[in-house]
């Protein structure tokens, strides 16, 4: 594909941008503990208005658990309304083999949903062993919801960038 120069592009490079404004995101959140979903979802959206993202861009729609994540987010992406998702959980490893399934699910379903739906998905989900892991994750050193939100902000860039470049190059033929 031949990427027109614009900018923030240069020959052969193509990078999203840090701004938020004017691209438009969804947020899934998972219930399941809560008490770290919630600072992972407080983080994401600081970022984003920071970044200067309008309140009204954002929306917020909340699952029991991670397992739920990607219908919620497909369900989304397929609506066409955003540039970006970020999928919220936290799994913690519990006696049984049921971390292990939570958390491949999850990992698979949401890289299915954006594969499918061309929107990109940040995976912000966390996976540990412990607590205090989480929670490290989580405000204590760092905050993955903030990480996960500048993530979405240049994948709604790339890909707008992309879509542009596409349909310059169809415009051509
Ligand atoms: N969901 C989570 O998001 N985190 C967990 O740690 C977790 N554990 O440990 O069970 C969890 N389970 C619920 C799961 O995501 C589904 O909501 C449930 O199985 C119903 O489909």
């Amino acid at each position: 594909m031949k990427i027109p120069m614009a900018q923030n592009v240069q020959s052969g490079k193509v990078e999203g941008a840090l701004s938020a404004a004017g691209l438009r995101f969804g947020i899934i959140v998972s219930r399941f503990n809560n008490f770290i979903t919630d600072r992972l979802l407080q983080g994401a959206t600081d970022a984003l208005t920071q970044s200067g993202a309008a309140s009204n861009d954002v929306d917020m729609v909340q699952v029991p658990g991670s397992f739920e994540l990607p219908l919620a987010a497909k369900k989304l992406a397929e609506t066409g309304r955003y540039d970006a998702l970020i999928a919220i959980g936290c799994v913690l490893r519990g006696e049984t083999s049921h971390y292990d399934y939570v958390c491949s699910e999850t990992a698979r379903g949401l890289q299915l949903a954006q594969i499918d739906t061309g929107v990109p998905i940040m995976f912000c989900v966390l996976t540990c062993d412990t607590l205090e892991q989480a929670m490290d994750r989580a405000g204590l050193k760092g905050n993955k919801g903030q990480d996960a939100a500048l993530g979405a902000i240049e994948m709604g860039h790339l890909c707008r960038k992309l879509r542009e470049a596409a349909s310059a190059g169809g415009k051509q033929k």
